[in-house]
């Protein structure tokens, strides 16, 4: 696998790696994705399979914090050993979406996700698009304890989706 080219003069390297085990996790992370990038916050995007491509997240995970990166998105769905795999790999905070899948609605990737044993922690998020929109929120605040610019940002979009909502209902 070829890890990230070093950023040309003037682009910021990615603070969050965000990772899937499949194409068919897009649609789900890609809400992910839209947080991040609403926040300006630099981020790289990978398919990478726990167990199809077991030595890319091998690489993936080792090389992550020595790249720059301080928060990792897992996303999968089914038996999503991916997030936990991947947390046994590194140190950086690693946050799991499960995906809902087709048999069980997403409840097996949430509890193969959840139910880490003690002693690796995957901070576990909600099924599907919520689950993907809260880890990049999630990621935002971690890295905003140092980047007051980012949690200037953070502040802005909480207040913005506070006054879209309506005092009254529409009947
Ligand atoms: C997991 O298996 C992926 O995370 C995905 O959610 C699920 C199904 O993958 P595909 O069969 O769509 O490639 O590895």
């Amino acid at each position: 696998m070829s890890l990230s080219p070093l950023p040309s003069p003037g682009t910021k390297s990615p603070r969050v790696g965000l990772i899937m085990g499949s194409q068919s996790d897009w649609e789900t992370m890609r809400h992910a994705t839209a947080v991040l990038e609403a926040l300006d916050i630099a981020h790289e995007v990978r398919i990478v399979s726990a167990h199809r491509t077991p030595d890319r997240l091998a690489e993936y995970a080792k090389s992550a914090q020595g790249r720059g990166l301080s928060v990792i998105i897992a996303g999968a769905g089914g038996a999503a050993h991916l997030p936990g795999m991947c947390a046994a790999w590194t140190a950086l905070p690693v946050l799991g979406v499960p995906v809902e899948s087709h048999a069980l609605k997403g409840m097996d990737s949430l509890l193969s996700i959840v139910q880490m044993p003690g002693g690796i922690p995957v901070g576990t998020l909600a099924i599907g698009k919520a689950g993907a929109t809260n880890a990049a929120l999630l990621a935002a605040s971690i890295l905003a304890l140092s980047d007051p610019d980012l949690g200037g940002r953070l502040a802005a979009w909480r207040a913005k989706q506070t006054a879209a909502v309506a005092q009254e209902p529409v009947r």
